[in-house]
């Protein structure tokens, strides 16, 4: 086993962050054809495939073909950045452990959807991003690192999601180091990191997009 899958549906910032910082991505794989980041993946000689979600009757159809896309580049890890389509249990239960994503929200604050319209509306002073370990239940597994930003008097939900990206590019590659080099211990549905003294919350009000 060797190396990240990195499932994407879209713009694939989060998977240029991993790729950017020197990571072993073996394959990129989005659920969408036109998903922007494949681009990206391409051209920089990463692997590419498209399992279509349109294309199965039902959402255990789907998730089968995916993990066969997924093991035939046999990663230690599998990374979602950006992956839209909830994931069924066997599909999670497949990957136990070695399955992370990350959110655009301080969980548990914010799960699902439209996390940045949610917390204007909530009038939190404190935004940010999580990388968790992927669990069935949505939103809601062991929590890696988180990054907070401050949510400003003018923000609407575009500049907010802007200066949390910002963050979680850096949260994203930190959390895949630590996880590959088997820092990573998950006990009571809670994480530790071994052997360092980086902060595992990174505050950064000073960062503003
Ligand atoms: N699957 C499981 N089982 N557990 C998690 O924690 C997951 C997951 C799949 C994706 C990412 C996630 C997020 O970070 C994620 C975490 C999609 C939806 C969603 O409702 C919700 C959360 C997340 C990703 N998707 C719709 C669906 O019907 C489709 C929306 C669309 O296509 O635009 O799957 O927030
Ligand atoms: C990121 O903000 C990511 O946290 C979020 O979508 C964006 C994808 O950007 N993920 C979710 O909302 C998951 N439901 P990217 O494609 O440029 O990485």
């Amino acid at each position: 086993m060797s190396g990240i899958v990195v499932l994407i549906s879209g713009r694939g910032s989060n998977m240029r962050s991993i790729v950017e910082a020197g990571l072993p991505v073996a394959a990129v794989v989005a659920n969408r054809a036109d998903a922007a980041g494949l681009e990206f993946a391409r051209g920089r000689g990463v692997p590419t495939e498209v399992v279509d979600h349109r294309a199965f009757a039902s959402r255990a159809a789907f998730d089968e073909a995916l993990a066969e896309a997924v093991d035939r580049r046999s990663p230690r890890l599998v990374a979602l950045a950006g992956f839209m389509r909830v994931l069924t249990a066997p599909f999670v239960a497949r990957y136990a452990g070695r399955l992370l994503n990350i959110h655009p929200s301080l969980l548990p604050a914010f799960p699902g959807l439209h996390t940045h319209a949610a917390a204007l509306a909530a009038g939190v002073k404190i935004h940010g991003a999580t990388v968790h370990f992927v669990t069935p239940e949505l939103d809601r597994g062991p929590i890696v690192i988180q990054a907070a930003v401050p949510v400003l008097p003018d923000d609407d939900a575009d500049r907010l999601a802007a200066r949390v990206l910002a963050q979680e590019h850096v949260i994203y590659p930190r959390a895949i180091e630590w996880f590959l080099a088997g820092r990573l211990t998950v006990s009571g549905g809670t994480v530790t990191v071994a052997g360092g003294r980086e902060a595992q919350l990174v505050f950064a009000p000073a960062v503003v997009a």
